[in-house]
């Protein structure tokens, strides 16, 4: 799994924790008030039921953005000498997923292939008529040079694990 969907996945977790311990002080403060004056007394102040319901509140919001607005950072391949140098680990999808480039010069973009799935044997870059395939535990060099910026997506063989080239003027 990629490194985002892992945090975004931890976060599921804060939030489903935060939102049981909310209702279970709900339900505990409930039945205090059902009970003596003196248990009354160890109710939480309302200003922290409204900082823990806050927190709760911010925590999904955050996690809305996270899945609907989060976009995985561009990486900008290395300039050496006349060509641009990328490593791209393909281990459940690639890493980096997003890739930046200039156009008019020379890529050679290294697919380091360390996952065993049949699905990710293959490399393809429709746009560019590539179709490479990446043997297990080694290093596949892909090179082409992109005259024209924009963004371009390659993927597996079954087109299934995408990734994008965005490709700059
Ligand atoms: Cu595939």
């Amino acid at each position: 799994m990629l490194k985002y969907q892992k945090t975004g996945l931890y976060f599921s977790q804060i939030l489903l924790s935060l939102i049981l311990a909310n209702s279970v002080q709900a339900f505990s403060s409930e039945s205090h008030s059902q009970t003596t004056e003196k248990f009354r007394q160890i109710q939480q102040p309302i200003p922290v039921k409204i900082a823990v319901t806050a927190a709760g509140l911010g925590l999904i919001g955050l996690e809305i953005w996270w899945f609907m607005f989060s976009k995985p950072k561009a990486k900008q391949a290395t300039q050496i000498q006349d060509t641009q140098e990328l490593e791209i680990l393909v281990d459940g999808g690639y890493e980096p997923n997003r890739i930046t480039v200039n156009s008019g010069q020379p890529v050679r973009l290294k697919f380091y292939r360390k996952d065993p799935s049949h699905c990710l044997d293959k490399v393809l870059f429709p746009d560019f008529n590539i179709s490479k395939d990446l043997p297990l535990d080694k290093t596949t060099t892909v090179e082409f040079t992109p005259d024209k910026p924009g963004e371009y997506t390659f993927s597996c063989g079954m087109n299934m694990v995408r990734g994008t080239l965005e490709v700059r003027g």
